[in-house]
């Protein structure tokens, strides 16, 4: 088996706030550069993954078929922004229901027409990072597309499943895995496979209409967890397209064996589909001792995870999403791809 392409870019570490706020209090940034580099590290003395470090074929144009201009002008103009204050700036004001009228060019005004929660702060690079970001995955897209890789991964940070096409949130501020969709359509259909903790609503968002992208999240609850407002199971895409978004929700104690099924009932979904190509956006936060998990995942079930997605017998690329227990995630990650693989041996932990 040769080894599979990890591509990667050291400019995420342009994106790198302080903190984030957790019941009114201030605590440690949790979406760290940290998360990005134990993996890295770790696949790389597995032999698993060769690293690539590709230049970013991104446009603004192309970008502009996932994200709104106007949503994308904004990004644009926080590269300034954060020297004033701490490095960082967090939205203050929602647009809520009742502010429809209230708009302005201030960038708190702009901020709080976009982003739908705290977790998203702009430094002055931010932009930088995210639209690097979005640049790994349409290059594993361009690798899917030269057929002589079966399986590629994007180490995106930030990730991307939160942001829609002109909303964004959860640490998320450019879809990576729907560009990548997008890239990739040329192929014919094409179906994305969502195993973060968290229900994908931006990815859900951005092709709810569409009837050549399949989106499938396995998630937990949103009745019980973030984001609270999207992800359960009536929601089944526009009229355009019905049928082509499967919500798969769980309820918190999720354990492997409850787990293992969700994922078939979503593997069949995705056969009846019958894509060209799928993308897997891949959180780690599913595992037990994620900080931000109520799941019952052992770092063992991601080779039995990776294992049951050997039935895609198809171009499939992995897209970075979340994942917080940051000591266990290199563990996890190859886990995953040892199971993908059938690689024999689970490796030790550490
Ligand atoms: C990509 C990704 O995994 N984003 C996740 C972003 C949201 N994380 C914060 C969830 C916080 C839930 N806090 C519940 C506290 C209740 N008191
Ligand atoms: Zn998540």
């Amino acid at each position: 088996m040769s080894p599979i392409p990890l591509l990667y870019s050291p400019d995420h570490k342009l994106h790198d706030p302080p903190f984030e706020h957790e019941n009114g209090l201030t605590v440690p940034f949790r979406e760290s550069l940290a998360r990005i580099e134990t993996i890295r590290s770790r696949l790389s003395r597995s032999g698993l993954t060769q690293e690539i470090q590709p230049a970013s074929s991104l446009t603004l144009a192309e970008l502009a078929r996932t994200h709104s201009p106007a949503m994308l002008e904004f990004f644009q103009s926080t590269a300034v922004l954060g020297k004033p204050f701490h490095g960082y700036v967090y939205p203050e004001v929602f647009l809520t229901r009742s502010g429809r009228f209230a708009q302005s060019n201030h960038f708190a005004n702009q901020y709080g027409q976009y982003c739908f929660d705290l977790y998203s702060p702009f430094g002055n690079s931010t932009w930088a990072a995210a639209y690097s970001s979005a640049g790994l995955a349409a290059a594993g897209a361009d690798l899917l597309l030269s057929r002589e890789n079966p399986v590629v991964y994007a180490l995106t940070r930030p990730p991307g499943h939160h942001a829609g096409p002109d909303t964004f949130g959860g640490y998320c501020y450019l879809n990576n895995a729907a560009v990548a969709a997008r890239r990739l359509t040329p192929l014919g259909r094409i179906a994305i496979l969502d195993l973060d903790y968290h229900h994908g609503n931006g990815t859900q968002a951005i092709f709810w209409d569409d009837p050549q992208v399949l989106t499938v999240s396995i998630h937990v609850d949103p009745a019980c967890d973030y984001p609270y407002y999207w992800g359960y199971a009536h929601e089944t895409g526009g009229l355009h397209a019905p049928g082509t978004n499967l919500n798969v929700p769980l309820p918190p104690g999720t354990a492997l064996e409850e787990y293992l099924a969700a994922l078939k009932h979503a593997l069949h979904a995705i056969d009846r589909f019958q894509p060209a190509a799928v993308i897997l956006p891949l959180g780690f936060d599913t595992f037990i001792n994620d900080p931000f998990s109520t799941f019952k995942l052992e770092s063992e079930a991601y080779a039995h995870i990776g294992a049951c997605l050997r039935a895609v017998d198809m171009p499939l690329l992995i897209v970075q999403e979340g994942g917080y227990a940051t000591r266990k995630l290199g563990l996890l990650a190859e886990n995953f791809l040892k199971g993908l693989l059938q690689v024999s041996g689970l490796p030790s932990q550490g």
